[in-house]
């Protein structure tokens, strides 16, 4: 209602029929901003940047812009500028508004003018700029184009200014700079852009296209430092540099990056991968741009034609004894070190699964096969020492998978994992609805002890873990299997593992990893965290995973007692209790290093207690991110590792609250 009372009242003159289909469109996107962005959270407030960044991209691609700048502004507003042909200023034949007025003020009128573009940009970014526009307090916009700089500006989705020439600029000076100001109403959580973050998908866009150069700025003042921060994302060699990207701290089996890079069918696929010396496999997919979480058919078409080309590699191999020969190998076989990204631009993307990021199309599963197919069975056979670098690998990882099979009782291990034998130490909760259950993995015996005192048994189940739990980063599938603790945490989920996962046979719908807020608990929380995105990311993408947040302080005065979550909070409390002076006796400050030093009651109070507790849900919005992150925390590097934990809370950045 709001914003229709601004309408009217605002520049801009009269307004006809065509504009008050505009201001409800645009109304619509302010009434529910979850539908067109996700969420109003600090990830919504990111999409914005990445909504208007994808025009440029586009305008790139189209093989018009070089250059993309985003600036990060001393108020954390925003502007992305690019050297393409500028958004169109004329006047749309049977709209009667310019171009660019019709893309900041009506939703998805982003091709409209423009037929004929191969627009890649879709899915979950796409929705169009104008809903950028709609969810800004403040947006402008210069164009450059025909020799004029032109100008318009909006609040909160409505014009304010018409289009306006400037000045005349040089016929060869072409572009486009948007700038916005998030409106705060919405964006209520935090306005505040984290540098990392938006960093991180930038670097990512300019590896998924290469020869960009997109340049990242932030003029928000730090102490310590006088100038800008600044970093260059530009990358020559797209995907096989993304792939030394993400080896950079692994041990690649061969030296080069293998690399496909070719349309078929009118689908436009890349390819890069390199093996290394570990057990994990990092593989990523993308379609239009857009990291697609869940996989879908362009992904299934990598892995069938992967496991099908070393297969056959293998079998032809005269250098192979016969018995190796013969090996059949599994998908997971030759996925084991494997680190690999497949990049698909598809035109009418169907984007599916519960977070939107699988892809439908069912031409692409095809496509993607029979070109990996015929150009990595190619690449194999011109590079044989790369291919027995491969082979050698697939085949030890099968060796070993089958050596574990064989030692290993099969029909013992499946009971191990059944619900019927459920852990001793876990305190189950007594509702027997998913839905409604909860399983808190405690750190240590007597935080678990406190935390199945203070509990609700009815919903609350408690397990206790006190033993090591194994770097799944270090280890194979087996050995990871064969961690007493990872096995207890299975059996207790009721999910099963790999290939037998079944997310329907969560026996909770909320897994909450509670750990001391200490550098041995951040480490505990990493490795149980890296467990989950390796070997059960399905959990993860169902929202099931949390993480307690427990007080690291309390402070309290007589009978006044407060909870701090941080120190900026407990300085707070204790000048509020300090200061008010009429309250009789001393300000007690106390630090929890441990959950243990909660009684039960206490435990409940600030941290189990649905009503008042607050808890991070984990999620996988930036799985490329998350994979660095435990790279450093994992892997053989132990400096960054230590620098990290102890400056623990930066986890957080891949925390959604
Ligand atoms: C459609 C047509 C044309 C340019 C654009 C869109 C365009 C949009 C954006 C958004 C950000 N930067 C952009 N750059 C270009 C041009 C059509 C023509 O010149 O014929």
């Amino acid at each position: 209602m709001a914003q229709r009372s601004a309408a009217e009242s605002g520049a801009g003159g009269e307004y006809g029929a065509q504009n008050i289909t505009v201001l409800k469109g645009l109304e619509a996107v302010r009434m529910r901003p979850g539908m067109y962005i996700g969420s109003t959270s600090a990830r919504g407030l990111h999409h914005l940047v990445y909504e208007v960044v994808d025009n440029s991209i586009d305008e790139a691609l189209a093989g018009y812009a070089k250059r993309v700048t985003v600036t990060i502004h001393p108020d954390d507003s925003i502007s992305v500028e690019d050297d393409g042909r500028g958004i169109p200023v004329d006047v749309h034949p049977t709209e009667g508004l310019p171009g660019v007025e019709l893309a900041m003020t009506v939703l998805h009128a982003g091709g409209k003018f423009d037929k004929n573009t191969y627009k890649v940009s879709g899915g979950l970014h796409g929705v169009g700029v104008s809903v950028v526009n709609a969810l800004s307090d403040r947006l402008k916009v210069w164009i450059k184009r025909g020799g004029k700089e032109h100008y318009m500006d909006f609040a909160r989705g409505i014009t304010q200014a018409k289009l306006a020439v400037l000045r005349a600029v040089p016929a060869r000076e072409t572009g486009t700079k948007v700038w916005f100001k998030p409106d705060a109403t919405i964006f209520q959580e935090t306005q505040r852009y984290d540098w990392t973050t938006l960093a991180s998908r930038l670097r990512e866009l300019a590896f998924l296209n290469k020869g960009i150069q997109i340049t990242l700025r932030d003029e928000r003042p730090d102490e310590g430092r006088a100038e800008a921060r600044e970093e260059v994302f530009h990358a020559e060699g797209g995907l096989r540099e993304f792939v030394q990207h993400l080896n950079r701290s692994r041990k690649p089996l061969h030296p080069e990056v293998v690399s496909i890079d070719t349309t078929r069918d009118d689908i436009g696929i890349e390819v890069a991968l390199q093996y290394n010396d570990g057990y994990a496999d990092t593989v990523f997919s993308f379609v239009n741009n857009i990291n697609t979480h869940e996989g879908g058919t362009h992904l299934t078409g990598f892995k069938s034609a992967l496991t099908s080309v070393i297969n056959k590699y293998i079998e032809k191999s005269s250098s192979l004894n016969k018995k190796d020969r013969e090996l059949r190998l599994s998908g997971d076989d030759v996925r084991e070190g494997l680190t690999a990204v497949l990049s698909v631009k598809v035109r009418e993307p169907q984007f599916e699964g519960q977070t939107k990021t699988k892809l439908g199309n069912s031409e692409a599963e095809g496509a993607v096969r029979s070109v990996v197919n015929e150009l990595l069975t190619q690449y194999l056979e011109e590079h044989p020492k790369t291919a027995n670098a491969i082979i050698e690998k697939a085949i030890s990882a099968a060796r070993a998978r089958e050596a574990a099979r064989k030692a290993r009782d099969l029909t013992r291990k499946k009971s191990a994992l059944d619900v019927a034998f459920l852990p001793g130490k876990l305190a189950d909760c007594s509702l027997s609805d998913p839905s409604l259950c909860e399983i808190y993995l405690v750190e240590g015996d007597s935080a678990g002890g406190s935390a199945k005192q203070g509990r609700k048994r009815d919903f609350q189940a408690i397990l206790p873990l006190r033993g090591k739990i194994i770097n799944v980063e270090k280890a194979r599938f087996d050995k990871v299997l064969s961690n007493e603790e990872i096995r207890t945490i299975i059996t207790a989920l009721g999910t099963g593992i790999k290939e037998e996962f079944d997310i329907a046979k969560a026996r909770y719908h909320k897994v909450i990893i509670m750990t001391d807020a200490d550098v041995d608990g951040a480490h505990i929380r990493t490795l149980l965290l890296t467990f989950f995105f390796r070997q059960m990311p399905q959990l993860i993408e169902a929202g099931f995973l949390y993480i307690a947040q427990p007080p690291l302080y309390r402070v309290a005065k007589g009978k006044e007692e407060h909870w701090a979550y941080s120190e900026g909070e407990r300085d707070g409390y204790a000048e509020r209790l300090g200061g008010g002076g009429e309250g009789r006796g001393t300000v007690m400050i106390q630090r929890y290093k441990g959950l243990g030093e909660m009684n039960p009651d206490q435990l409940w109070r600030t941290t189990m207690d649905p009503e008042t507790r607050t808890m991070m849900r984990v999620t996988m919005e930036d799985a490329v991110l998350v994979d660095e992150t435990f790279q450093t925390l994992m892997g053989d590097d132990v400096e960054p590792r230590r620098q990290f934990i102890e400056s623990k809370a930066r986890f957080v950045r891949n925390l959604d609250v």
